[in-house]
Parts: structure tokens; C-alpha cells; sequence
């Protein structure tokens, strides 16, 4: 399915893991922020709709997408916290500059993840114009802030579940 296809809220919710013991962060960018102020209450709404408790979920802010890498790997190397959840909206402009932004961050998101082996989750929207943010920001589209909890939400279950085989 194309991404242009997919609603971020629908998902597959068979066999989710307990999580109403995990500890939860998420990082907001200020960047876009009547955007990302509606991934993060899609994303926090999620956490607990799924059964994390409101005092497990911690957020933190950023001024833009590019700091979410450094902001991910200071709430990852704290051992209480399960997964991060990362949002941002970077909006394809004019230069290049996005494209650099958008690389930049979903690399150092991977690279946070794997050295602190933890989920990271990249919830950051590339869209070309505001319109397909906000599309994807509870509009039309779903909320990528749902998609990105319900990952950080499958990854805890799959990494207890490889360590339970
Ligand atoms: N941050 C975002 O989160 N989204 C953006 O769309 C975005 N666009 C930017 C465009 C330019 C030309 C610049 C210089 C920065 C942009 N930033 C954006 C901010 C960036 O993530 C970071 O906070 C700043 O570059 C730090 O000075």
C-alpha cells in the first residue's frame, strides 16, 4: 500500500504486549507546532488507550527535527524508559536544506535505537505541503503520532517476546 493510501490510525492490535508498566517518552519538535501538537495527542492518546499509565508518559521538547536525534538519545540512555518516540513535520521546501534535515534525523534515530537498543521511533512527516501534514495529522490520512506509539508498542512486544523463545 502506498503511504498516500494508508490511514496511520488503522491498525492490526492482535497480541499487543502488557504495557501498563512501561515507561514512555515522547519528544515534540516546535517546528510546525500546530502540526506536531497533534501528533503528539494522537501518540499520547494511543499510549493510553493501549493501556500505559498517563504517569509512564513523558514529554520532552525540541526546537526542531534536527535536534529530536540528540533529544531521543538523552531520554533513550535513561534506563527506566522503554521507547522514544520521536515527531516532527519537516515540509519539503524549496531547497534542500529538508531533504538534509529528513536524512540527518532518520539516521541518527536508527543510530540512537541500535546503541542504546531500544525503540526509537521516527514520527516524523515528510510531506510536501502543510495540507498533507495536516492530512496526516488527524485529518483524512489518520495521525502519524497513533502510527508511531503503536510501533514503539509492537516493538516492545516483539523484543519480549525474542527474549522469551
Ligand atoms: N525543523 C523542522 O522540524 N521542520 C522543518 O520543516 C524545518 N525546516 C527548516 C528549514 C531551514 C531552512 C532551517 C535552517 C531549519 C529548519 N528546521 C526545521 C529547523 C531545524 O530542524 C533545526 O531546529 C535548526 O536548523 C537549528 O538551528
Amino acid at each position: 500500500m502506498s503511504s498516500a493510501d494508508k490511514n496511520l490510525s488503522v491498525f492490526n492490535t492482535n497480541g499487543l504486549p502488557d504495557i501498563s508498566k512501561k515507561r514512555f517518552a515522547i519528544l515534540v519538535a516546535e517546528w510546525n507546532s500546530e502540526v506536531t501538537e497533534r501528533l503528539f495527542e494522537g501518540a499520547y492518546k494511543t499510549l493510553v488507550d493501549y493501556g500505559a499509565a498517563p504517569e509512564n508518559i513523558e514529554r520532552g521538547n525540541v526546537p526542531g527535527s534536527f535536534e529530536l536525534t540528540l533529544g531521543s538519545q538523552w531520554f533513550a540512555q535513561r534506563p527506566d524508559i522503554d521507547a522514544v518516540i520521536a515527531l516532527g513535520v519537516v515540509i519539503q521546501g524549496e531547497t534542500k536544506h529538508n531533504d538534509y534535515i529528513n536524512h540527518a534525523v532518520a539516521q541518527g534515530i536508527t543510530n540512537v535505537s541500535l546503541k542504546l537498543d531500544k525503540p526509537v521511533i521516527f514520527g516524523v512527516l515528510t510531506p510536501n505541503t502543510m495540507e498533507q501534514a495536516l492530512d496526516r495529522a488527524g485529518g483524512i490520512h489518520g495521525n502519524k503520532g497513533d502510527e508511531a506509539a503503536m510501533t514503539a508498542i509492537k516493538m516492545i512486544g516483539l523484543h519480549e517476546n525474542i527474549r522469551k523463545a
